[in-house]
């Protein structure tokens, strides 16, 4: 099979999961930024390969996905040769699809929808206190999966947690995950930042930082790690 390519901004949450998965799976891959800010999404030649205008996309042969949950499981499925990331046995990889599907469908929607809002209105016209019960419930949840498991889906680390981690670390931008409310979420966040490919999601999260502050004209209350970059 040849090379994967990704079509990638690293601005965005799903993008940053299939990059750091890359990272630890030290997969070889060809990269095409697509620049959404600018509007790249919507050129002729990638509504072709992805009618849907997202990234990430990835080419891979004949294959192509336009979900980084499918991305995740693509490479995993053919380089995570120990079978940890994406468990083999049936019932962990259930757990961990059912995550992936909870970051999907609840997580990065509720995300999405309050940075788009940001983007579209200018922060002072959006609904913060709104955006905060929606987004600190998935908090809640979040809490509650690790209530009796070190990670997202289980006592070891999987494509879950690297799908998790990149969206939420974008929301604690704004909403802070304090050990006070979530001490658990707290604690595996902390462990996630340890990682080495943690670095590919604070890098693209820094330049996500600075343009979505450009555009809404306001400041994420939680300073984080970050770091001047060019956007
Ligand atoms: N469920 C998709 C979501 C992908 C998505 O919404 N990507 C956003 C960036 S975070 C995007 O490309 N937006 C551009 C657009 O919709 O025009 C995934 O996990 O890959």
């Amino acid at each position: 099979m040849s090379k994967p390519l990704l079509y990638y901004d690293d601005r965005s949450p799903p993008v940053r999961s299939c990059l750091m998965l890359i990272k630890i799976l030290n997969i070889d891959v060809d990269l095409h930024f697509i620049d959404l800010f600018k509007g790249a999404q919507f050129e002729a030649e990638f509504l072709a390969l992805n009618p849907q205008h997202s990234v990430p996309t990835l080419v891979h042969g004949d294959i192509v996905l336009t979900d980084s949950h499918a991305i995740l499981i693509h490479l995993a499925e053919l380089y995570d040769e120990a079978g940890t990331l994406w468990p083999k046995d049936h019932r962990r990889r259930m757990e961990v699809l059912n995550r992936l599907l909870f970051e999907c469908s609840f997580l990065f929607r509720r995300d999405s929808d309050f940075m788009s809002e940001i983007v579209r209105k200018g922060f002072t016209n959006v609904d913060v206190s709104y955006h905060e019960r929606k987004l600190c419930e998935a908090y809640g949840i979040m809490e509650q999966y690790l209530a009796k498991q070190q990670h997202m889906a289980g006592d070891q680390l999987t494509i879950a947690d690297v799908s998790i981690v990149t969206t939420l670390s974008t929301v604690n931008l704004m909403f802070p995950v304090t050990g006070a409310r979530w001490p658990r979420l707290q604690i595996w966040f902390a462990a996630m930042q340890q990682l080495e490919a943690y670095e590919v999601n604070q890098t693209g999260l820094n330049k996500l930082r600075q343009v979505m502050e450009h555009v809404g004209k306001f400041k994420f209350p939680n300073p984080g790690n970050d770091k001047e970059v060019d956007i």
